[in-house]
Parts: C-alpha cells; structure tokens; sequence
C-alpha cells in the first residue's frame, strides 16, 4: 500500500470517528478525501522512517497536518480570499456547499486536526505529543499560515520586492513543510538537525508552484492557472523572470539535497520527495 493510500484511510477512519454525525459531514468527506498530492503527511512518515519509527506510529501526526492543510485549501478558495472555483479537479467547497457551509466546515477540519493529534497514545511520549501540538499550532496560527495568508492578499495588486514575497511563502507555504519536518523529528526522539530543511522545501515546491502556473494547463493543475494573474498576485517568475526563479529553484534543491544528505542516515525516500517536489507537474 502506498502512503497516500495509508494516509487516504487514516483520514477517512478519523472522519467517520469524530464527524459522521455532524451536518459538515459531507462537506468534510468532500474538501478532505479523495485527492490532494498528501505531500506534507508523507514528508513526516519519510523522516520518522529514515529512523526506524513505524508509519502508523505517525498516523495522529501526519493526519492532523493534512487536515490543517485541506482547512487552509476551503478557506483560500472563499470569495473573500481568492476566489477560486476549481480544487483539487473539482468545484471549490463553497462552489458545491455554499459559502457559510465551505466556512464552517473549514473551521470544522481545522478543530478536527487538533481532536486527531490529541487523541492518547502510546507512541512516544506525552511531552513529545505536546511538543507537536504546539508545533502544529505555530504553523497554522497567527505566525505561520495567517500571517502569510493576510500579507498575500494586502500585496494583491502591488510590486513586491524579492525578499517580501520570500517572507510571503516562507508562512503562507513553508509553514507546513517545516511542521512537517518537526513533527516527524520529534517523533524519533533524536533531535536531528533539520531545522532549515522544511522552508526550503516550502520554498522549492512554492517556486515550482510559480513556474507551473505560468507553464501548466488547468487540467494538469487541478485548478485555474491564471489564479495568480487575476488576483493580481506576485510571484517569483513574474518578478525576476523565469530564468533567474529556475536557477533559485535549482540553488534551493540543492541546499535542501546536503541537508539531508548530511543529516538523514537513510536518504532515498527524502530525496525522491526533494525530486517530486521540484519537478512535480501538478
Ligand atoms: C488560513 C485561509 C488560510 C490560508 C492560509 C496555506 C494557505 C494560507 C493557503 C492555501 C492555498 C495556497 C495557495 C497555499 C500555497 C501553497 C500551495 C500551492 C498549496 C497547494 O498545495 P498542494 O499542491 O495541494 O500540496 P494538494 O491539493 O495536492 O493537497
């Protein structure tokens, strides 16, 4: 079984367990199951890997990730936000449900994801749980998420210097990478030394993200590819051009590579998500 397999039951049966009854159910199931590249909860099972830790020791962890991200997906998508019709190859939660309906069960996976990662277990310690929950909640709080999210929308429509909209993806995209990292760090109970490793992938799957939108199709992406161009969003291609943002993408891969070459003591699987993340076409 594959890990977005593992990942896509781990979901469903946390769903089924905490949600069935609610009325946000469906809309749940909908803007959470059946798609989405899972990236981050593999990021976490991959690192816990690399150290002997089983995946389902990680399943609360990398569920709980998913969630936060699938919240941040509804909540994006939101006429106030960006306004997107389109997710993951279907209409946006708000599309199918209704705005007040997409909210609600935006907040509603986003308090999931905290159920999830609380829930007792006997895993690794209670302080390590606690460390992940904190860690979760930094990524998804007023420091991560939220403030890269409010600092995208005040720049629709301005000319953003290089460095301004590094901060931008650093919180609104690299947030989650790094949570992704800590908390499959945490889980082994080694400290590895991965600290900068999350915001370069947040940053190298952000450039491509970039890239893509001025090269792919909507119908690879899974979404409109001119999101960006309507909302008046700046990105790396449009402000150094696409040439230099390659050549950063490649810097980035390659910093990211002697990390964890240098840090991991088994390096494949990291390094075939290194390589998916920058040469993903989706
Ligand atoms: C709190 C509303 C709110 C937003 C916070 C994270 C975020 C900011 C918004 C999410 C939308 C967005 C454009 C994030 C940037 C990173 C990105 C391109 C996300 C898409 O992630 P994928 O490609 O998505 O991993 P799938 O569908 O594969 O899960």
């Amino acid at each position: 079984m594959s890990l977005q397999q593992h990942i896509e039951i781990a979901l469903a049966n946390y769903i089924e367990k905490y949600a069935a009854t609610s009325p946000a159910y469906e809309a749940i199931c909908y803007s959470v199951l059946g798609g989405g590249k899972r990236i981050r909860p593999v990021i976490i099972y991959t690192i816990a890997e690399a150290y002997g830790v089983a995946n389902y020791k990680l399943d609360q962890a990398a569920c709980a990730l998913e969630l936060i991200h699938c919240y941040s997906l509804i909540h994006d998508d939101l006429p106030a936000m960006d306004n997107d019709d389109m997710r993951r190859g279907k209409p946006s939660c708000h599309i199918k449900f209704g705005e007040a309906t997409a909210i609600l069960a935006g907040d509603a996976i986003l308090t999931l994801a905290f159920k999830v990662l609380a829930e007792p277990q006997q895993n690794y310690p209670a302080e390590t749980q606690l460390a992940m929950i904190s860690c979760l909640a930094e990524a998804a709080g007023a420091r991560g998420i939220i403030a890269g999210q409010i600092r995208d929308i005040a720049a629709e429509g301005k000319q953003l210097r290089q460095d301004a909209l590094e901060q931008i993806h650093r919180e609104k995209t690299a947030s989650l990478f790094q949570a992704a990292i800590t908390i499959g760090s945490l889980a082994t109970q080694k400290k590895p030394n991965l600290s900068n490793l999350g915001e370069l992938l947040g940053l190298a799957f952000q450039l491509q993200d970039d890239l893509l939108e001025t090269y792919s199709t909507s119908t690879k992406l899974g979404k409109p590819v001119n999101s960006d161009q309507k909302n008046q969003k700046a990105t790396h291609a449009g402000i150094i051009g696409i040439a230099a943002a390659t050549q950063i993408l490649a810097e980035t891969y390659n910093r990211a590579k002697e990390i964890i070459e240098t840090e991991l003591p088994k390096t494949d699987s990291m390094l075939a998500i290194l390589n998916t993340l920058t040469a993903r076409s989706n």
